[in-house]
């Protein structure tokens, strides 16, 4: 890395923190009260080496991730709405603008399985749409500042895991979008009673912008979590990260 650039001005990476560092420093202020300069003092590095405060803010972020493992009660439920509560419309929102969504093809769908899965015979619309279905009204909380609740209809993931032969004593789902979006969540989670497959929102089929043919739903998790248009999914003791997670966001990320 240069200390100037082809302009001759200062770069600007050395001298301020980086766009992750301001997001997780941001979240470790919200949620644990901590400051850049508290960090500074505590971990005596200095806050103009970029690399050094990265590192300790990942630790940070990582023992946040086991805090909140630690503190996640499988049987507690996420809140749920009367009818009269759904935000209609539903707000959009991906890494891209919604003329942007892909469009993924009915015909030739398959749902990719692979890691710690005992059968991983990919599976079609038709046989995901034969698993016994319910609704849940919840609230999808975004990191960037708003909320809205909805109507999601599907399986229930742990039922879906379970007749593929999912190892569930592994630790990750991980999840492979048809957008190139990523994520993934602990096995914990995963098995929770809210969390679905989802194939409809407000009684309709899933349209191109909001995840067809296949989302999932967590309502105990931040809506990142929740990844839209799934074409793979696998089991891993791995952690997989995910598309804004490898950017800075907590892993964890619990509602
Ligand atoms: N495939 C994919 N899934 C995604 C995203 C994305 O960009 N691509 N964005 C996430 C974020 S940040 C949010 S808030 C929700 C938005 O879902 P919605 O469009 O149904 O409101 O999708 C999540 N899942
Ligand atoms: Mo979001």
């Amino acid at each position: 890395m240069t200390t100037r650039d082809k302009r001759g001005s200062l770069d600007r990476s050395l001298v301020a923190p980086t766009r992750e560092i301001v997001k997780l420093e941001r979240r470790l202020f919200l949620r644990q009260g901590l400051s850049l300069g508290a960090l500074t003092m505590l971990s005596g590095c200095d806050v103009t080496d970029a690399d050094s405060v990265q590192k300790v803010l990942w630790s940070l972020s990582r023992w946040n991730d086991r805090v909140q493992a630690a503190i996640f009660d499988p049987n507690k439920l996420a809140p749920t709405y009367p009818e009269s509560a759904i935000t209609t419309p539903f707000p959009f929102n991906a890494f891209y603008a919604e003329s942007e969504a892909p469009h993924v093809e009915t015909a030739g769908y398959k749902l990719e399985l692979g890691g710690l899965i005992r059968d991983k015979t990919p599976w079609t619309l038709e046989k995901l749409y034969a698993l016994p279905q319910i609704s849940q009204i919840t609230r999808h909380i975004c990191v960037e500042g708003w909320s809205a609740i909805g109507k999601w209809t599907g399986a229930n993931f742990k039922t879906f895991l379970e007749a593929v032969g999912a190892d569930t004593t592994a630790k990750y789902v991980g999840f492979k979008c048809a957008d190139d979006y990523y994520t993934s969540i602990d096995m914990q989670t995963a098995l929770h009673p809210q969390t679905q497959l989802t194939f409809k929102i407000a009684d309709q089929v899933l349209s191109a912008s909001y995840g067809f043919p296949l989302k999932l739903r967590v309502p105990t998790k931040l809506g990142f979590k929740n990844p839209k248009h799934i074409v793979a999914i696998f089991v891993t003791n791995d952690n997989p990260g995910g598309y804004w997670e490898d950017q800075g966001y907590n892993w964890f990320s619990g509602s």
